[in-house]
């Protein structure tokens, strides 16, 4: 029988911010949003943001979730993660006081890729920290 948590968690990377190449506008993905919104208690986020081809996602397969697999990892030179990604499951923590803490993790593209301009990268680092601000504020939120 499947549980809700089977249905809004996931053991894989969703689409968090997802980037429309025919509008180059940035749009956010529900499918992320039900997730978050279905945590119950207090929120930390782990997001890696950098230049492209530098090990991001391959940093948050190993040494975050300890998978060989998870978030997309790009065998060649060429960029990999587009836009913003989640995994859609949050990790299991503790606070500094010993609270239950959800640890979401976030995986971005990479900037200084020769396909994109310093225009587009600007965003994508801004919504990297966007994303983890306005998930710091929703704890608060939600009391
Ligand atoms: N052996 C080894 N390979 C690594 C390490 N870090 C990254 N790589 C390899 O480097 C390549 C790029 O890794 P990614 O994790 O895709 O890099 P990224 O920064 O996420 O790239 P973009 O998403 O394009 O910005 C892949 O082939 C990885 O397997 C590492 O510490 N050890
Ligand atoms: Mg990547």
């Amino acid at each position: 029988m499947q549980t809700e948590r089977d249905v809004v968690y996931k053991e894989e990377a969703i689409p968090l911010i997802t980037v429309d190449s025919k509008t180059n506008k940035f749009v956010v993905n529900e499918d992320a949003i039900a997730m978050i919104s279905s945590i119950k208690g207090n929120i930390g986020v782990v997001a890696v943001a950098g230049l492209y081809r530098t090990g991001k996602s391959y940093l948050l397969n190993r040494m975050l979730l300890d998978r060989s697999s998870g978030f997309g990892v790009g065998p060649s030179i060429n960029p990999c993660t587009k836009g913003l990604w989640i995994w859609g499951t949050p990790l299991t923590g503790q606070t500094p006081s010993g609270e239950p803490l959800n640890i979401l993790l976030i995986d971005s593209e990479g900037i200084g890729a020769l396909d994109q301009d310093s225009a587009h990268d600007n965003r994508v680092f801004f919504f990297d920290n966007f994303a983890e601000f306005m998930l710091y504020l929703q704890q608060y939120w939600k009391y």
